[in-house]
């Protein structure tokens, strides 16, 4: 069923569900190719590009900073919404303040498992709702929804929640990911109903 459990339940939330979305409690899987195995050993998290010093994180690494829990709405480009959704992990802004950004980076390319991208304006990710996030729903991240690490941008249709996050590549100039090379919005505003170009 994809609408909230009664006609009252979507009246209250409307004002939460952006043009042409529905409610849904489910939790779809949507992604391009299969889920990636995770080996704890030779996993890491890149940060590179217009970096001073490029860094890689292991995993152990990356849980010892400091974390943080949100609770947002997201909204996938195939029309569902799902709203206050759990998430914890660790903030972009954090764990890029422990890098060293050149000033002229604006834009950053995530980098996932088997070659997909998807690319945000770095301004986007700074924001205090997005997360690369370990947790959902208070139990650690399921393989096919993004463990061990996803990002979370609520604020963007969320093709833009990249899964299997390795790699943040800061760059001067934007380059289009995965989906956008594809004909999906560069900018993805839920609320502009921003879906294809
Ligand atoms: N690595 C990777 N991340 C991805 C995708 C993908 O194909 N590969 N698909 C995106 C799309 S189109 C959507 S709608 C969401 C779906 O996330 P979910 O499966 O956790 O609901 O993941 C996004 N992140
Ligand atoms: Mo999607």
């Amino acid at each position: 069923m994809l609408f909230g459990r009664s006609g009252r339940e979507e009246n209250v939330n409307s004002d939460r569900i952006p043009p042409g979305q529905r409610l849904t409690d489910k939790f779809p899987v949507l992604h391009y190719g299969s889920v990636p195995q995770f080996d704890r050993a030779t996993w890491d998290l890149k940060v590179f590009g217009l970096v001073e010093e490029p860094l890689a994180f292991s995993y152990d690494q990356f849980l010892e900073l400091p974390a943080t829990r949100i609770v947002a709405d997201i909204h996938c480009v195939t029309t569902w919404s799902k709203l206050d959704t759990i998430w914890e992990g660790v903030l972009f802004r954090e764990l890029i303040n422990s890098v060293q950004v050149d000033p002229e980076a604006r834009f950053v390319m995530v980098h996932c498992e088997q070659d997909f991208t998807t690319n945000v304006p770095l301004e986007v990710l700074m924001d205090d709702d997005v997360l690369l996030a370990h947790r959902y729903d208070d139990q650690p991240l399921t393989p096919e929804h993004g463990y061990p690490l996803r990002l979370v941008v609520p604020k963007k249709y969320f093709w833009k929640s990249a899964k299997w996050v390795r790699g943040l590549e800061l760059m001067a100039q934007d380059r289009l990911g995965f989906w956008e090379v594809r004909g999906y919005h560069n900018n993805a505003d839920p609320w502009k109903e921003e879906r294809y170009s």
